[in-house]
């Protein structure tokens, strides 16, 4: 099963990415936890990374890819992979085109998660609270919900195209959101 979670910053892919993961058995691919990762251990992708993270902006096209194509190209990752955020760009979609042609796969399905845009924000700044993020401040929020808009909501008609859209309603708990997109995708015929 190869597999793409998107939806606007705080729709919940992070949340749901491993459950729907573990009943795959495929590994749960987040750029912004690799990310992360990288800031905490310092690396230099971290610190080139943490500039545009802490703006609420992509991190260049360049590196994501990179980080992407070395950790599709991992041993766990061979029988497929669930990819929570990414890609977030139209040269994003292009790259990963290449890499599952590559492999020989191809995509199953897209799930786009939808929540209502002050539900978003309310999400993010109770994680402020909890997690303390540096990208959960009002201000980083509202500039990530924009450039979703821009950069990223486009792509869900370029999926769509393909027919493997599987819009799912977000809204509401956790595990109700998970058993609609294991309704959704046990359904999917599979590569
Ligand atoms: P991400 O880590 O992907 O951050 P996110 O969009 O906010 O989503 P996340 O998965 O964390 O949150 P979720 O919706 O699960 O990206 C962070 C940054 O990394 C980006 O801004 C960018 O700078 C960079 N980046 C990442 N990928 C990139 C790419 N491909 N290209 C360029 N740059 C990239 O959950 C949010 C909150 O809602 C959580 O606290 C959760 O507990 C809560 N929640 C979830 N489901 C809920 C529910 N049903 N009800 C109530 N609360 C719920």
């Amino acid at each position: 099963m190869r597999l793409i979670l998107m939806g606007p910053p705080g729709a919940g892919k992070g949340t749901q990415a491993k459950y729907v993961a573990e009943h795959f058995g495929i590994p749960a691919i987040s750029t912004g936890d690799i990310f992360r990762a990288n800031v905490s251990q310092g690396t230099e992708l971290g610190v080139e990374a943490k500039r545009y993270m802490d703006a609420g902006e992509y991190v260049p096209d360049e590196l994501t890819n990179l980080m992407v194509r070395n950790r599709i190209d991992e041993p766990d990752a061979e029988p497929g992979f669930l990819l929570d955020g990414y890609p977030r760009t139209l040269t994003q979609v292009e790259e990963l085109d290449g890499m599952i042609a590559h492999t020989g796969h191809r995509l199953d399905a897209v799930v786009v998660l939808t929540v209502d845009a002050e539900e978003l924000v309310q999400r993010l700044l109770q994680r402020a609270q909890t997690d303390g993020r540096a990208d959960d401040t009002e201000e980083v929020i509202r500039r990530r919900q924009e450039i979703y808009q821009e950069e990223t909501q486009p792509l869900i008609a370029v999926y769509r195209q393909r027919g493997l859209v599987q819009e799912i309603d977000g809204m509401g708990e956790v595990d109700e959101v998970t058993k609609r997109i294991f309704e959704a995708l046990d359904a999917t015929p599979q590569s």
